[in-house]
Formats: C-alpha cells, structure tokens, sequence
C-alpha cells in the first residue's frame, strides 16, 4: 500500500459484509518501530452493494484496532517461542502418532465462521480427505446449524433465496429473534430508511425483550421466550382459511402440505390458543396474523433468537412453511432470510467445514457424492461418515477420545455452552492447537502449541455474507513478521504429513480456483452452489474480483440475485417440502430453585469474545461492564438495585453483573451479554451458565434459555482503579477492566471487607513516585494517586457503596504530560468543583453522553432526533445510536408530559 493508495475489502465483523476503502493515515505510520502497527483509514466502499458507502460504528473503527498490541507474535509450544519448523513438526507428528494409535475419529478441528473461505477449503480437505475423519466442525454450529439444516429439510439445498434489495422492496418484515439494530445495524439501517420513505411499510419484531430493533416496530410481539413454532404454526393455520394461501403454488411446487396444516391447526387453530400458549394478547397475534394475510411481499428476517434452541430446525420451518402456503418466495420483496452472523459463516457452509457436511454443498448420505470429492481430491484417506458435532466434540475431549485438537479463529472456552467444562476438557487433553492472532486469550491460555495467524489486513482472500455476495478480503498491511496466514499454517502440516503435492498452494488465488472447480464437479446443475465459472481466473482476475452473488453460471454470468425464480427445488421431486410441526418447549424448564430464563446476546459495540473491539477506547464506551437486564416487578422481589451488582448462577457456574432495570425485559427472564471473558472480568463469562443441549437434528445449542437463579451481590466496599499499566487482578473477588485513552480502568468490589487500606494498596498497586492518599478507616473511604516524573501512573478509589466520582475527569488526566498544582489538589476529591459529567456514551463515534443528550433537549427544547444531531453531531456518523436517541426523547417527552 503506498501512501496515497486506496485497497477496497470486506468488514472482519459482522454478516451484513460491508465493503470499505482502506487508505493508510500517513501521519500515524511514521513510527519506527516494527512492532507498533500501522493505523488506517476506514470508510465504507460506496459502490459495494451491501452498504453502498455507509458502516456502522464496529466497521468505521476497523482501523483502530489494526496495531499490534496484544499480538501473538511467534509459534510456541509448551509456553517456549520456537522455530515454525519445529512448532510444525510437533503438530504434525502428534496428529500422526494419535491417528495411528487410536484411529482418525481421535483427532479434530474446530474452526470458525470467521476463516476466509480459502482456509475453510484447506482445513475442510486436510481432515476429510486426508487425515480421514470428518471431525471438523465450528463455531457455525453455535450459530446458524438450524438454519441449514431448516433449509435443506425444506428446500433439498442449503440456499439463502432472497437478497438485501427485497428488504427494501417488502410491504412487510418480520423480524424473528433479531436484534438486527445493533446485531446488523448496516442492513437495519437500509430497512429504517426504507420504512422513512414509505412509513405504510410494516414493521413486526417478534422477541421476548423489547430492543433497539424496536425503534421502527409497527408491532412488537415480547411472546414467551421459545415459543416461535407455536407463533407460526398459529400463522399457517389462519393463512389456510385466508385468500393469502396460494393453492396453485402448493399444487404446483410443493409437498406435505395436509401435514403440515393438520399439524397446525390440532394444537394451534385459534388465534385464542395461540395467543394463550405464547403469552400474547388476541389484539396483538390478529394483528400480526392479518399483516401477514394482506401483505403479499413479505420477508421473514431471523436470527439466533430462533436457532439457538433446541428445537432451532423446526422453528425455520415453520416460518418456511407460512412462505410456501402462500407462494412468497422467488420473488421481489419477499422470502424466508436467515441472516448470517459472521462474516464468512456462508463460505464456511459453501466449502462444507460443518461435520455434517462433505464439500462444495454434498453430503456424506450418499455414496457417489464421497466418491466424487476423493476423486476430485486424489483423497487418499476420505471420511465416509458425519463428524462429531461441537458439544459432542468437546465431550469427546472430555471423555478422552478425542486427543488431539486444532482449534483456529475461535474462542470456545469463552462461546460454548458449560464453558467451564470446555475449559477442563482442554486443559486435560493430550494436545490442543490453537491458531490466534492475540496471544492472551481464554482459549490461548489451555493450549499446548500457540501458532501465530495473520488477520484481517495482513492476508487475501474472500468471504460470503448474508444475500450470498461474494466479496474480497484484501491484504493491505504487512502483520507481525513470524505471523503466518491461516492456510499456509495447515498446508505446512499437511507437507510434514507427507502430503505435499496434494497441498500445493502458493496463494489464497491458487485455493480459490481449486474451490471453484470443485463447485462445478460433475454438478450438472445438480447442486446450487457452482462458481465454476471462475475455475481458470487468473492472479489478476482474483486481485480484482467484484462483489457477485453465487451462484455464478453460464446463464447467469453476473450471479443470481434471488433463487428459485424458476420455482425448481433442489429435492428429489424438484419440490418444496412442508415440515408438519409439533411445538417443543426448550429441555431446560425453570424450577423452584432456578426461576428465571436466562437469555443471551449482542450488544452494539462489541464483537464477540472482544479480542478486537476492546482494544479500542471508543467502542468500549457504550457498555463497558457485563450486566444484567432484569424487569422492575423482578427486581423488586429480588432486592436488586439500578447500577448495583448481582449473582446470576445455576448448577453450572456464576456470572456477576450490573443490574440494569428495564421494562422492555420480559418478567420471568434476564438478558446478559455474551462479550465478556476472563481477559476483561472476574465473573462475565456467561456460557459458564449455558446448559449444553442442542437441537437433535443441526446440533446447536439452546443458548438463549438456561435456568438461573438471581440475588444481590454484597458488596462491603466498591471502587475503582485507573492505570496507564494493566495491573495484576489476582486477589481482587470482582473485577472488570475497560480500556480508556492512555489508561486501564477497573471496576472492582468485594465480599470481604478491607481490613488494611495501605496492605490492600501494596498488593495491587506500584509505590514508586509521589503517593498522595487519604484513608478514614471509620467511614470505609479510601483513596490515592500515584505521580511519577509529572505523570500521572493510578488512582484509586474504595467506598462503602457504589457512590464514587465520575471516572471521566480522572480518566482525562492521564493525557496531561504534567499533573500540574491545581490539578494535584483536586486529585483525591476526583473532580474539579463544577465539571461536567458526561454520563453513559450513547454516540461512540462521537463521544456524546446521556447527560449532553438530556440537558440540551431540555435546554434547546429539542424534539426529534434530527435536532439532536444538528445540535449535538450525535446520531450524525454510523447512525447506530439511533435507536437509543429516539428512547432518551421519548423518555423527557414522557417526564415533560407528567411535570
Ligand atoms: N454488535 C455485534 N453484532 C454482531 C455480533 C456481535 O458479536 N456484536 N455477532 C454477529 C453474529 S456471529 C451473529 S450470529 C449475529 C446474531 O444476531 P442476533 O441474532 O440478532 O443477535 P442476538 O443478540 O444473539 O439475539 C437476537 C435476539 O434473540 C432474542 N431471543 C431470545 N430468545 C428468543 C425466543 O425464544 N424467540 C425469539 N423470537 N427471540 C428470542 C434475544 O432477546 C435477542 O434480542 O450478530 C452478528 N452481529
Ligand atoms: N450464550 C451464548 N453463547 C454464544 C452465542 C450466544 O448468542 N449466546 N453466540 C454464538 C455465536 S452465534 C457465535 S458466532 C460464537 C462466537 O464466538 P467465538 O468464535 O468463540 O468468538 P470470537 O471472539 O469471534 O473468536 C475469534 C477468535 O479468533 C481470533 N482471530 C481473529 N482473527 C483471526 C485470524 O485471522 N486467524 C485466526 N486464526 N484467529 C483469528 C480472535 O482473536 C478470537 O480469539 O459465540 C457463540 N456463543
Ligand atoms: S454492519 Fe457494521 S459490523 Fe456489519 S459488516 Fe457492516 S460495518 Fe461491519
Ligand atoms: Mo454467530
């Protein structure tokens, strides 16, 4: 990249796969130091059809998190860096002594919707083809397994039928277990804007807990959390006595339909009993049923809320099975859409990386597909049958049949169920292999051999969001020099297996290639996914490939942007199936000991196990501590207090969070993040609670509905710590660090009281330097600063109660190059008289807190959200605040209104 050069690639984050312009920030690149990085400049591509310019704020602050703070820099194993030669050998002859003792089903992968696709290839085909196990699977499987296996028992084909532009065409969505405002805020924002210019456009959310999707909600449906089949088959069953159903679709493409509507209308053909089972009102349901029976262009758009439970597949179909009664799919503006999660979760399905996959969209059920890719492959040890699914994988390692693993790009002692128990099964296996790009990591910490991987920035290759839209990856900066990309790491294993010339890539364009002609094999217009026209692209072609939609064929040489058009189905007969489904209740109900329902999930800023997105100030300032989303009646009965902190725990673990009091938070039910790791919390690892069950058909675990407990947490004393150096967190029973500018803050409180300030004070903070600090042991107040050459290095603050200064001035001085006099005396009372508090940040991208917020509509009598940007810039950038905007005015309209 030279200086004035601009490289278009794809977002690391999220599904929506946004396009961005990536040009280098020259003033920031002048450092000499090899090991600081580089900063960018981000900005979303405008001619990239998922986003056509805009990003949201995870994207635009892509370039911040680009450094190499906290990179893994060589190959280690056993906790020594060694040569890669060696790291390579150790791998390789573990894998062979394991299989060779103990068979191929002892060894595993497990990967990650966030692989480029052409490392998905490689890992794909070293396993099944050649170490002869199907034993990979991947974090996909925590994700969107139900949704594939929803659309294969449908459709005979993995395929996504709709694209973004039938959002912007449909007269309705229904958004179903989607937080798409903060989860895809990209395609929210397109669906928002679109409902601005036709606001008759309908907008139905269905989700127990009332979200920032929400915001442009025509109707919210907060059913009883696992109840979606109920929800549809209730839909199905009135669509059946509607003019919406299209019996000349049914007849024409379709199968089961009888048993499907027969199994509908036993249990749920009343809107009463429908209404009655989900915990809605009749006004409500005959709402939404009627939207749906008058608006022909309809899109269902879901997400995790339906396939992380254990009846995922089922729920899929039943909302397949209302688009097929009617005919709404294959056409503009309508269609069932399962928008994926991770930014290549779709190429991870097209090269077939999931256990339960072969390659290129085949299967192991039948012969002739196996027998097609070892041909393809010149396979000499093909898998014959489905790998181990991620639960059972890691009860294999548990168990001790499993011996060796190779875990790349994921984080699962942190993002699977009974994380605790991942935890122990890995640290007790014989060899766990993890490729990373950040070397502290609660995966990285279990394992035996450390590789050091490139990420986003540092290597090529491609990805497939949502709609299908194959885009590129480009490299535009030069990673840690002994990193290595995802790809040549296992390709180098495979030579030292002695399979050299079957792994003989010199680039991600040499495997790309490979993947397009194994996606055209003997296809014949058999399977759905085919690029093969791209088979022979040159070097220069792959460097310039355009965003397309697959499938990508000789009638269609510009992609296909909606499937089944031709209302051909990728079945045995060539038709759609119906799925007659009987409702399940999740397998976890809750008990006297364990009352609520846990639930889990996103929040706006933060991807993820945060291994990028806390590096950042600016991300962290919208939710910086794990909490826990409660109902007011809840928290009353609980004693559990705003802004103070409680125990959430079950059979399996404890979480300890802040309370956060909300109405849109269905009674009976918590929410807490899914984000926080032992890295940055005591306690906020939350799959601790998660009970491992999955769906019996896709294996995905029923992540959002685990039974809990919850009580206060009680504190005798709370406090906080800011450090321009991390400081060592053993000792200290709740902790949370947040990443501020040019400073650490940690968030901290016990059970047991402090008996000795200045003992407590040595165990976790330097003395060297000025030490000014005040302690009145009889009030349980402790605080002190710590100044060195002019600087200031901590301060520390220990109060009885949750009643300490805002950290925001404190936090502003580590930027000064001298603590000057005034500012020395003001240190220990944390605030100068008079200064502002900002309060919780609202706009990342702009540092806007609620307090501005608030006081300006009051002051400027603001009333839109419009005015607050003109006044206040908030909400002006990415846009991702929005929801959140809008909440804050209803709220003052709401106290004007009663004053
Ligand atoms: N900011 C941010 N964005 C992300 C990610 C991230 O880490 N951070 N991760 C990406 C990934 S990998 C994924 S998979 C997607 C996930 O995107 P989403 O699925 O939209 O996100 P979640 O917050 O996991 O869950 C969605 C909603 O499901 C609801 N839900 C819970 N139980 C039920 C139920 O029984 N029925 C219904 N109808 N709803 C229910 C929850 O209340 C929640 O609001 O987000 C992607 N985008
Ligand atoms: N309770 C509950 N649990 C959940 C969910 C939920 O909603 N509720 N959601 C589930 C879902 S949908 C998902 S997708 C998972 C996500 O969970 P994970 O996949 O475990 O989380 P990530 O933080 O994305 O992990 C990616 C890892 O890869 C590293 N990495 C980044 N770039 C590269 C690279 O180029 N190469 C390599 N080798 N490594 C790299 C990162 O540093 C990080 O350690 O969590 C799942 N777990
Ligand atoms: S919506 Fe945001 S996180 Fe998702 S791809 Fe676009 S910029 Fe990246
Ligand atoms: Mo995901």
């Amino acid at each position: 990249m030279t200086e004035t050069s601009t490289i278009q690639t794809t977002c690391p984050y999220c599904g929506v796969g946004c396009g961005m312009d990536i040009s280098p920030k020259p003033e920031k690149n002048s450092r000499s130091n090899k090991l600081a990085g580089f900063e960018v400049k981000v900005i979303g591509s405008e001619f990239h059809p998922a986003n056509f310019g805009k990003l949201c704020v995870k994207g635009s602050s892509a370039g911040e998190t680009v450094d190499f703070d906290g990179r893994m820099l060589n190959p280690q194993v056993n906790g020594e860096v060694v040569s890669w030669d060696s790291a390579l050998s150790t791998v390789a002859d573990k894998f062979r002594s394991v299989i060779d003792e103990h068979g191929s089903d002892a060894v595993a992968f497990y990967v990650s919707g966030q692989l480029l696709t052409e490392d998905y290839y490689v890992a794909n085909k070293l396993i099944k083809g050649f170490l002869g196990t199907a034993n990979i699977d991947t974090n996909s499987r925590l994700c969107m397994a139900s949704a594939v296996v929803g659309y294969k028992r449908a459709f005979g084909s993995d395929t996504v039928p709709c694209s973004y532009e039938d959002l912007e065409q449909a007269e309705l969505i229904v958004f179903v277990g989607s937080n798409a405002a903060w989860a895809h805020p990209i395609v929210y924002q397109r669906i928002a804007a679109e409902k601005r210019r036709r606001p008759d456009m309908k907008i139905v959310v269905v989700d127990p807990r009332k979200t920032a999707t929400c915001d442009i909600a025509d109707l919210h449906l907060n059913l009883k959390p696992g109840t979606d089949a109920v929800l549809f088959n209730g839909l199905l069953a009135q669509l059946s006595k509607s003019p919406a159903l299209n019996q000349g679709y049914i007849n024409a493409h379709t199968e089961g339909f009888a048993d499907a509507i027969a199994k509908a209308v036993e249990r749920q053909g009343t809107i009463e009993k429908v209404a009655e089972q989900c915990e809605l009102s009749v006004e409500d349901l005959s709402q939404f049923y009627n939207w749906v029976i008058e608006n022909d262009k309809m899109v269902s758009l879901y997400s995790q809320g339906v396939n992380q439970s254990s009846s995922g597949v089922d729920k899929s179909n039943a909302i397949i099975n209302c688009h097929l009664a009617t005919g709404r799919i294959g056409k503009e503006g309508m269609g069932p859409f399962s928008i994926t999660g991770q930014p290549n979760a779709m190429g991870g399905r097209e090269v077939g990386g999931l256990a339960n996959q072969l390659a290129a969209h085949m299967d192991f059920n039948k012969p002739e597909s196996i027998d097609k890719v070892a041909r393809f492959w010149k396979a000499e040890n093909m898998a014959q049958e489905n790998g181990l699914k991620a639960i059972d994988m890691f009860n294999a390692v548990a168990d001790k049949k499993i011996k060796a693993i190779w875990i790349m790009n994921t984080n699962p002692v942190v993002s699977m169920p009974d994380a605790d128990a991942v935890k122990k099964a890995l640290q007790d296996c014989e060899m766990v292999v993890v490729s990373d790009c950040m070397q502290n990591t609660d995966t990285t910490q279990v394992a035996d051999v450390l590789f050091p991987a490139l990420t986003w920035g540092e290597t090529d290759g491609s990805v497939t969001n949502s709609d299908r839209t194959i885009s590129r990856q480009r490299k535009f900066m030069q990673g840690p020099e002994n990193a290595r990309a995802d790809w040549w790491i296992m390709t180098q294993v495979a030579h030292k297996l002695g399979l050299a010339d079957k792994f003989q890539y010199e680039s991600a364009a040499d495997i790309f290639r490979e993947h397009a002609a194994l996606s055209g094999f003997e296809n014949d217009g058999s399977r759905d996914f085919d690029i093969s026209l791209l088979e022979n692209m040159t070097d220069g072609e792959y460097s310039s490939m355009q965003p397309f939609q697959w499938p990508l064929t000789a009638d269609k040489r510009h992609g296909t942007k909606r499937m089944f058009e031709d209302n051909y189905f990728f079945t045995p007969s060539g038709k759609a199936q119906f799925i007659a489904i009987t409702p399940k209740a999740p397998v976890h109900p809750t008990t006297k000991e364990y009352p609520f329902i846990l639930n889990t999930g996103r929040v706006r800023d933060q991807w993820h196990t945060m291994t990028r997105t806390a590096k950042t100030a600016k991300l962290m300032a919208h939710t910086d501590e794990p909490y826990v989303m409660v109902h007011p009646a809840d928290a009353t009965d609980n004693k559990l207090m705003e802004g103070e902190l409680a125990k959430v725990e079950n059979e399996l673990g404890l979480v300890i969070a802040r309370v956060r009091i909300d109405r849109g938070q269905r009674k009976g039910s918590l929410f807490v993040p899914i984000h926080w790791t032992a890295q940055y919390a005591s306690h906020g690892r939350v799959d601790v609670l998660v009970q491992p069950v999955g769906d019996p058909l896709s294996g995905q675990p029923e992540s959002k509905h685990s039974p809990v407990k919850i009580a206060p947490y009680y504190a005798k004393w709370h406090g906080f710590i800011l450090s321009r150096e991390p400081i060592n967190t053993d000792g200290l029973e709740y902790w949370v660090k947040v990443k501020g500018k040019q400073f650490y803050r940690y968030e901290i409180a016990g059970e047991s009281a402090i008996e000795n300030y200045q003992a407590w004070s040595n165990s976790f903070l330097d003395k060297t330097g000025d030490i000014l600090d005040y302690e009145d042991a009889s009030q349980k107040r402790y605080r002190s600063a710590r100044i060195e050459n002019g600087k200031l290095q901590t301060v520390a603050f220990i109060a009885p109660s949750t009643e300490l200064p805002p950290r925001s001035w404190l936090g502003s001085l580590f930027a000064n190059e001298i603590i000057d006099s005034k500012t020395r005396l003001n240190l220990l009372a944390g605030q100068l008289s008079g200064a502002k508090d900002e309060g919780k940040i609202i706009c990342s991208c702009f540092g806007v807190g609620i307090n501005t917020i608030v006081e300006a509509i009051k002051k400027d009598k603001l009333t839109t959200v419009e005015a607050i940007g003109q006044a206040l810039k908030a909400g002006t950038n990415c846009g991702s605040c929005i929801p959140e905007l809008t909440e804050i005015l209803t709220v003052e309209q709401a106290k004007e209104l009663t004053s």
